[in-house]
């Protein structure tokens, strides 16, 4: 061997010690898992940049400052460029860019738009983030590593002062009132309004104008001959008509031949609301819905009895189309923010049931270490500050966050290397207040995953037989820390707090329904507590909704004491907000609660606080 060919073998031996040693059998979009970075904030290639046009819009944030990061803080397209290894070592097989488009050079109300959906020039790559040849390069670069690139297009608004909004020829080229003014939305129940409106107070492109349709296209097919992007993130889909979006998926996937990926952002909290969306030609929509509850389950108390309600609820209605799932992204707090203790072990439980669900799953940048957030609402202020959750990666992690990346890369690992995680049949084996266990099949492989998401640790009997399955063997634990015992009839399972265990296993499915019935088994951090109501109410016209039941109606076991109805719910220790829900319908604040707090829609939310 020469001595060159020896350097390139270290290099190759490097470059597979550094990059993700899986090999997928797998290669369709339902098998990806996105890595979504904001330009601005992952890594700081070329600091002569960090100013653009405009000094003011940048200001160094040193963690005292937090509205500094209302400013551009100097990542750009060289860094992400820079960072190809980490994620290749993170294991992740596409990156979701937020918007290149060159941001208008003024601040918006004092907002800078360094989040890339405020575009003055839709053919250009803003100063800040650096060059349309940066972005190809980008583009060849991640895929020498086998890593899709998805861009973010923003289609419904442009910045306050586009040239267009004063251009006398492209006035209907906006939503207008009938003052030739643009106008905000007020009610969000509304659609014509949530369509023609100005998010955020920013111009509204008018798609019913077919120029501008025909622009947004023609545009769109620029950047993916330009570059070979594979796919876009579009921004803001229920702020555009329906018939836009039928023609605009149309369109790209007849001139790409089916061979582009479009990931559409429904933001509705509620599976109803994301469902007129699912025929309109998206290859998938954002699981909106699903976030909420994840985050309802594994950071606020919630039960997995409400988990998998949500999941029967939803795969009914999603009827089979892919969903892009996640624990959190740059519109809401990081996963962590509001939870007082084990705030990483909760998220690792989350990262666990994300990437051993269907899906396809999508990690923030960031939250493979846990990046520290904030509440969106400055609680002393009242003002809004989505910024704090969008602080700047890392360039070094500490021995927490280096231990958190190497879990997530583990479950990331996972994931890649065995198919039944992210195309396998879906079975529940188990499941009680605090634990779930259900199982992933794909033609002979099949894995049990079981959850405990309580603080206490547990002791379960999984029946070997039932009349929905027959477990006949079981391998050594894939992932996670569990102890296993087994009887002639039961396998015998201790599992720590907040944790969780994966196995390869041999089970016989005796049913093809997949929902197990939900053992009343409390979880050792539960306790029954007791809500009372003194009225003229029968115990069937009383339901309960809050953090607890994921803010869906439940009725609970109601007896009657002299006067006074009793519901009594299983809890643990934490504070949960709550309403009761009357005759099916009415929702209306606990008279009898420990306390309350104003709710978003100007009524009161009922505290309790068990201890
Ligand atoms: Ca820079
Ligand atoms: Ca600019
Ligand atoms: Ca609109």
């Amino acid at each position: 061997m020469t001595f060159r060919g020896r350097l390139i073998s270290l290099a190759l031996l490097i470059a597979v010690l550094i990059g993700c040693r899986v090999e997928p059998e797998a290669t369709g979009w339902q098998d990806e898992i996105i890595y979504f970075a904001l330009i601005d904030r992952f890594h700081n290639g070329d600091p002569t940049n960090d100013a653009g046009n405009q000094p003011a819009s940048h200001v160094v944030y040193d963690g005292s400052n937090p509205r500094a990061l209302k400013t551009y803080q100097g990542g750009d397209l060289r860094g992400m460029i820079q960072k190809l290894d980490y994620l290749d070592s993170l294991c992740v097989t596409a990156l979701w860019l937020t918007p290149f488009f060159d941001n208008s050079d003024k601040d918006f109300v004092g907002w800078w738009p360094y989040h890339g959906y405020h575009p003055v020039n839709f053919y250009a790559v803003d100063e800040h983030f650096g060059t349309e040849a940066d972005l190809v390069e980008l583009v060849e670069k991640a895929h020498a590593r086998g890593i899709k690139i998805i861009f973010d297009m923003v289609f419904n608004q442009t910045a306050a002062d586009h040239p267009w909004v004063t251009d006398r020829d492209r006035q209907d080229w906006f939503h207008r009132d009938s003052n030739g003014a643009f106008y905000r939305i007020k009610n969000w129940f509304d659609q014509e309004q949530i369509e023609r409106g100005a998010l955020h107070g920013m111009p509204d492109l008018n798609q019913e104008n077919p120029e501008v349709t025909e622009y947004l296209i023609d545009m769109s097919k620029y950047w993916i001959d330009r570059t070979g992007a594979d796919g876009f993130r579009l921004d803001a889909v229920k702020h555009i008509e329906k018939p836009f979006w039928r023609k605009f998926n149309a369109d790209v996937h007849h001139y790409t031949e089916n061979d582009f990926f479009l990931l559409g952002e429904v933001f509705w909290g509620e599976p109803e609301r994301v469902a007129p969306y699912l025929e309109l030609g998206f290859d998938a929509l954002f699981d909106i819905p699903g976030y909420y509850t994840i985050k309802n389950t594994f950071a606020q108390g919630g039960s997995m009895a409400d988990l998998s309600r949500f999941r029967q609820q939803s795969d009914r209605i999603y009827q089979g189309h892919p969903m892009v799932t996640l624990v959190d992204n740059h519109d809401v707090a990081r996963f962590t923010v509001g939870i007082d203790s084990y705030a990483a072990e909760k998220l690792h439980l989350a990262l666990t049931y994300l990437l051993t669900t269907p899906g396809i799953p999508v990690l923030y940048y960031g939250t493979e270490i846990g990046l520290e957030g904030g509440p969106l609402t400055n609680l002393e202020t009242g003002e809004p500050q989505d910024y704090v959750n969008r602080r700047m990666m890392p360039t070094q992690f500490t021995p927490a966050q280096q231990q958190m990346y190497q879990q997530a890369r583990d479950l990331i690992q996972l994931r890649r290397r065995y198919p039944a995680f992210s195309r396998g049949e879906f079975f529940e084996l188990y499941k009680d207040w605090g634990i779930y266990a259900y199982l992933r099949s794909y033609k002979d492989t099949q894995f049990l995953v079981i959850l405990n998401n309580a603080a206490t640790p547990e002791a379960l009997y999984l029946p070997k037989s039932t009349t929905r399955y027959s477990i006949q063997s079981w391998g050594a634990p894939t992932y996670g820390g569990v102890d296993i015992s087994a009887s002639s009839d039961a396998i015998g399972i201790r599992i720590e707090p907040y944790s969780a265990g994966v196995w390869p296993v041999t089970v016989q499915l005796k049913s093809t329904d997949p929902w197990a019935t939900f053992t009343d088994r409390l979880t050792g951090d539960y306790q029954r507590y007791e809500f009372k109501f003194i009225g003229d109410l029968t115990a069937n016209q009383w339901a309960i909704a809050g953090d607890f039941t994921n803010w869906q109606p439940r009725e609970f076991p109601v007896i009657t004491r002299n006067d006074t109805l009793i519901m009594t719910v299983p809890l643990r220790r934490g504070t949960y907000r709550y309403k009761f829900v009357l005759y099916g319908q009415e929702w209306v604040a606990d008279p009898l609660a420990q306390d309350s707090e104003i709710d978003p829609y100007g009524g009161r939310n009922s505290l309790v606080t068990i201890r």
